[in-house]
């Protein structure tokens, strides 16, 4: 942490620490925000926001506006005291002007104890100012507004008072750089799921989104007064929950506070959405570790007390999460984030905090919640058997391929390459489209597995289920990588992963199924971007001898306007698709498995807690949330890229 004021520097220094600094972020901004696409012209906003998320949590705010405006212009407006205006005797300037001019000075000044949100890898609003085209503040504080303006981080206005006011708070509206960006053009959904997320985290703070642009104009008002029970229990809507109240259990101390909501559901998988001080930790991390060790505890030693487990018998953390849906939020002085993606929790006083938390808490309420706890206990115990008997499943699997010394699928049709990294598989429902498949590919690094027989919906039933289902099974012996806690991506035989299904319903539906299969049992596989959807032409057109293919309505127009050469009598005949199966073997090839010509759509998880909920609404028990989505999205149901 750069901090100019330590060594009692001059105005002049400190101006010349200042400038070299704010030039560095312009120079390299990947280094400061991540990235100069989309997610980093966004993390501009967050890093705003953040300081009045800040405010909020120091008890002085508790309204948030985030606006975008005609051209991308960002505005964001809260209620809270206002930045300090007045020059401080250290360093000659005010703290407005050292907020926006000193890298890493956001939000630290002034403040202490734990209740700061983190801000993107630490850096503060000065960050966004250098790369902002231009940047203005105005602060409401003292009956007066103060405002200053900057344009890529040179102040153009030093601090003036432009009016009078009767409330107190900060707006700040800002440009981004197009000389920086790859892209300067907002995207309102990202942000408002974003603060939706930050509402539900502080309680009881109102965080309004709007957007102004033309022909998009839309906007939400969120405030949560339950906070994360509120969050959990809207993950949960769809689902049918074990126990009608969210268990909350909250713990503070002087530097660091723990809150965790828990609801079980009847459903079989997981779901915890862990955050250190408002950030979502995707690879999880110490407090992560610490909750899930007391839960594993607290029911084994419940279970055994109530007599449900005898002996040597024990309950693992996979059966005490089956329908878990988790948020745990906690907060710290001095967050350390580590792992791949600076995403995971380093400090381990964090894991003490939320094993005690939840050691103490959860006890308490199973003890005084018996037939809660009677349920969550079956339930685990039930998960516990499945597990064993698919443990038996997967021996036996073992043994007969020992026996028959083939380990893959009998009607896999693999390619000669060997190396993952360069070949891809095709899954294909029907012998029929993979007849042709299997006739049209290139063998050299194009493997072929056709499915048939009845498929399961991973969403009704356990893992015990999946090992003994006809269909899965050649799927997860083809990929080699295994499922559950014991899949391993090192061991994945393809690296691309293709969906090949007609374009029609029943395409769809094993698409949807596929897919929900592999977000649940397979989830790195989707998430590192291995998964696919080839997508087959809609059209043919044929003119004589000219025969053209057209993947959507508006390309079979382009394309028949083309051959058509502005001749309004020419025929040409177009014909819908007839489905994989019908087309012959070098058709296939041409137009949907030819790396040089065919159309994969990458399926990307942008947010595991939509893609739950879409997995849960198509696949799940209930049928009235499921008409309802299908009939709001259906256009997104045929494509489904979660
Ligand atoms: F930093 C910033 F420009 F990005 C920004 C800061 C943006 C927005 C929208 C809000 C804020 C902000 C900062 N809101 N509220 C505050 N509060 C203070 O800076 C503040 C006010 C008073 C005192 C005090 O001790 O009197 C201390 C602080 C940190």
């Amino acid at each position: 942490m750069t901090d100019i004021t330590q060594n009692g520097a001059s105005y002049d220094a400190s101006q010349i620490q200042v400038l070299e600094g704010l030039e560095a972020v312009r120079k390299r901004p990947g280094m400061y925000i991540g990235s100069t696409s989309e997610s980093g012209l966004h993390h501009l906003v967050y890093e705003i926001v953040d300081n009045a998320i800040d405010e909020a949590l120091a008890g002085f705010c508790d309204d948030i506006t985030v606006k975008i405006g005609e051209g991308n212009i960002i505005t964001v407006i809260d209620n809270g005291r206002g930045i300090p205006v007045d020059i401080q005797e250290q360093t000659g300037s005010s703290a407005l002007e050292v907020v926006f001019t000193v890298l890493h000075a956001g939000g630290k000044f002034g403040g202490g104890g734990y209740k700061v949100s983190g801000g993107l890898h630490g850096v503060g609003a000065s960050v966004v100012n250098a790369l902002a085209e231009w940047l203005e503040v105005d602060v409401h504080r003292d009956g007066k507004i103060h405002q200053m303006k900057f344009s890529r981080g040179d102040i153009t206005q030093p601090i003036t008072v432009i009016g009078e006011t009767d409330r107190t708070g900060t707006t700040v509206r800002f440009r981004p750089d197009d000389e920086l960006f790859d892209t300067v053009v907002y995207n309102y959904e990202t942000i408002q799921t974003r603060m939706k997320e930050q509402a539900y985290l502080n309680a009881g703070l109102r965080i309004r989104t709007i957007d102004e642009r033309e022909g998009q104009a839309q906007s939400e008002e969120m405030y949560f007064e339950g906070g994360i029970r509120q969050f959990v229990q809207d993950i949960n809507k769809n689902k049918t929950g074990l126990h009608e109240e969210i268990i909350h259990m909250a713990v503070e101390q002087e530097t660091s506070m723990a809150e965790v909501a828990l609801q079980y559901n009847d459903g079989y998988s997981e779901l915890i959405l862990s955050f250190a001080n408002n950030i979502r930790t995707i690879e999880g991390g110490m407090h992560e570790t610490g909750f899930k060790g007391a839960l594993t505890r607290v029911l084994n030693n419940y279970a055994k007390k109530v007599g449900l487990l005898k002996g040597e018998e024990k309950l693992t953390g996979e059966d005490c999460r089956e329908g878990l849906t988790v948020i745990l939020s906690v907060r710290l002085t001095e967050a350390q984030f580590e792992g791949q993606t600076k995403s995971k929790l380093g400090n381990s006083e964090i894991k003490t905090l939320v094993e005690q938390l939840v050691g103490d808490k959860l006890d308490t309420f199973l003890e005084e919640n018996p037939a809660v706890g009677r349920a969550i206990l079956d339930k685990a115990v039930m998960a516990s058997r499945a597990r064993e008997a698919a443990k038996k499943a997967r021996e036996s699997i073992r043994r007969k391929n020992a026996l028959e010394g083939a380990t893959l699928p009998g009607k896999l049709a693999d390619c000669n390459e060997r190396d993952p990294a360069l070949t891809e598989i095709y899954i294909v429902e029907g012998d029929s489209a993979g007849g042709s498949a299997k006739g049209g590919r290139d063998s050299r690094f194009q493997a072929i597995l056709p499915l048939w027989g009845k498929m399961l919906n991973v969403e009704k039933a356990r893992v015990d289920k999946i090992y003994g289902n006809e269909k899965l099974t050649p799927v997860i012996t083809a990929l080699g990588a295994g499922i559950g806690e014991e899949f391993d991506l090192d061991k994945l035989r393809y690296h691309k992963v293709i969906i090949m299904a007609d374009a029609d319903v029943d395409g769809s539906h094993i698409r949807t199924l596929l897919l929900t299969f592999f977000f649940r049992y397979m989830r790195p596989l989707v998430e590192k971007g291995h998964v696919y959807a080839a997508q087959p032409p809609l059209y043919k057109l044929v003119r004589g001898k000219t025969i053209r293919y057209a993947y959507s309505d508006a390309e079979r127009d382009r394309i028949s306007e083309e051959i058509r050469g502005g001749d309004p009598k020419i025929k040409i005949d177009i014909s819908r698709n007839k489905g994989l199966g019908e087309m012959d073997p070098h058709e296939l090839w041409e137009t949907t498995m030819d790396p040089e010509n065919r159309i994969l759509n990458r399926i990307e998880i942008a947010d595991a807690v939509k893609a739950d909920e879409i997995f849960t609404v198509l696949m799940g028990e209930k049928v009235e949330p499921r008409k309802e989505y299908i009939e709001r999205n259906a256009q997104f149901v045929q494509n489904l890229d979660v």
